[in-house]
């Protein structure tokens, strides 16, 4: 396996993206070169070479930006651009974010730092960034017209502040906001903390990622900006299932994971075979006296959620959203739910008269996953993905944590499937079915009505919208 510092491409000053700007070279030779990363894989973590000590962090898919060091000032460029993010193998989505991805690259600094942040805008629009948690003088805090001008296209602005508590925090624009999150545009920011912290616990591995959500229509690249909530990709770090990484772990490790929303929905982030306790929100560590165990968080817009659990269990454990609707990736809308409706030799009917029909859905939609179905070019599966008994039948917000006893400490590269030893994986029952024996009381209420009525079979259909109908 290469390297971090193999996948990093160190642009000179002259060559390469920031000299197509406006920035002038003089200004810009005071910049730190801006890193960039155009592969969309889990980096190694980044161990810091300068400055207090810390234990890093892992981005899903993703990277930590490198800094320089300036008489004790951690200096990072940003430099805000459109990119192409590979959001699963065979689907590009043409995005803006920061140094080549989307999301930018993750922050990290130690409790007390103080931290300089170029940001170079080589988009068409302004921009700003809003350091979303951190407590900062007031006119670095990146609100368009409240707190400083828009960045112009093409111009360099400069954020100084010092990283005054340790948490987890996101960045983000605050200029057109609706536009440039939608386009991709965000950060993950850690801040570490400066001495042992009675709230902040050690833990052997700390991943982080953040939510957001793309409405791109099948076969083309670009995200609809005005779309307000039915949004068809739902990502985690601009990636989707089966383009997800998976969280690879040593048994008995002590795992963090911290996880900011930055969607228009909430999503309750669920764990299988293992309890956490959420440690640590936007505010802070949590008081001891909170935690308790859960294997679901709901994640409200505009959150993060620090999940710490113990890694006791060997296996491959799903971890997703609870939502269905977002372990699914794009797919048209408005499709009748066709359950139990027998579609023999109606297929090849249509097809005479549409050659690419195709029912959807008599049995479920699990189909969908095995079918040969024509798809645009550039899109992604509905519901995928390969496991080792077959479809996983999954999109979006899904991945899987894969705890091995074998795994090296450091080592977070995909050990493969788990192998369960004999005998603890469901099997099918090969005996006769006997009848249900039925309860006596079964299908009395407990309060019975005097009179029987008409029994009535009933249709269930979602409301078309709006209240028409209702009195
Ligand atoms: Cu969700």
């Amino acid at each position: 396996m290469n390297t971090r510092r193999n996948f990093f491409k160190w642009l000179g000053v002259a060559g390469g993206a920031v000299a197509a700007t406006s920035v002038s070279k003089v200004a810009m030779a005071a910049l730190p070169e801006p890193v960039l990363q155009t592969k969309p894989d889990t980096m190694p973590p980044l161990l810091p070479n300068n400055g207090r000590p810390y234990n890093p962090v892992v981005t899903l898919n993703g990277w930590t930006l490198p800094w320089r060091m300036n008489n004790g000032v951690k200096e990072f460029h940003l430099v805000a651009e459109p990119v192409v993010r590979e959001m699963a193998p065979g689907f590009k989505a043409h995005l803006w974010g920061y140094n080549g991805q989307s999301p930018g690259p993750t922050i990290e600094v130690v409790e007390g730092d103080r931290v300089r942040i170029f940001v170079t805008n080589k988009l068409g629009e302004l921009t700003s960034i809003h350091w979303h948690g951190q407590r900062l003088p007031n006119g670095m805090d990146g609100v368009t017209g409240l707190n400083q001008p828009g960045i112009p296209p093409g111009k360099t602005f400069v954020y100084e502040f010092v990283a005054r508590r340790p948490g987890t925090f996101m960045y983000h624009p605050h200029a057109d906001e609706m536009v440039q999150m939608a386009m991709g545009m965000m950060g993950f920011w850690v801040t570490h903390p400066k001495n042992r912290n009675p709230l902040i616990d050690e833990v052997d591995r700390d991943f982080c990622f953040l939510l957001a959500s793309y409405d791109i229509d099948p076969g083309s690249y670009t995200p609809k900006i005005m779309t307000m909530l039915d949004f068809n990709l739902w990502a985690w770090n601009s990636r989707i299932f089966p383009g997800i990484d998976s969280l690879n772990v040593r048994h008995m490790d002590k795992v963090r994971l911290r996880v900011g929303n930055l969607t228009m929905t909430n999503h309750p982030i669920h764990l299988h075979g293992h309890e956490f306790q959420v440690t640590g929100t936007d505010g802070g560590p949590t008081p001891k006296s909170t935690r308790r165990y859960e294997v679901t968080e709901d994640i409200a817009v505009g959150q993060m959620r620090q999940l710490e659990f113990l890694a006791d269990e060997e296996g491959d454990w799903a971890f997703h959203c609870h939502k269905s609707h977002h372990t699914m990736n794009a797919m048209g809308h408005d499709v009748p739910t066709m359950i139990g409706v027998d579609h023999t030799g109606v297929a090849s009917k249509i097809n005479k008269l549409i050659p690419d029909y195709m029912v959807m859905g008599e049995r479920g939609m699990k189909d969908m996953t095995e079918m040969e179905m024509p798809l645009p070019d550039n899109t992604a599966a509905m519901m995928t993905g390969q496991g080792p008994f077959g479809s996983v039948g999954m999109g979006g917000m899904f991945s899987v944590v894969k705890v091995r006893r074998d795994q090296k400490p450091g080592d977070y590269s995909d050990p493969g499937w788990f192998k369960h030893p004999p005998g603890t994986v469901a099997y099918e029952f090969t005996g006769s079915l006997p009848d249900p024996a039925r309860f006596k009381s079964e299908g009395r209420s407990a309060m019975p009505v005097a009179k029987p009525t008409a029994q009535v079979e009933v249709q269930i259909r979602k409301p078309p919208g709006g209240h028409a109908g209702h009195h």
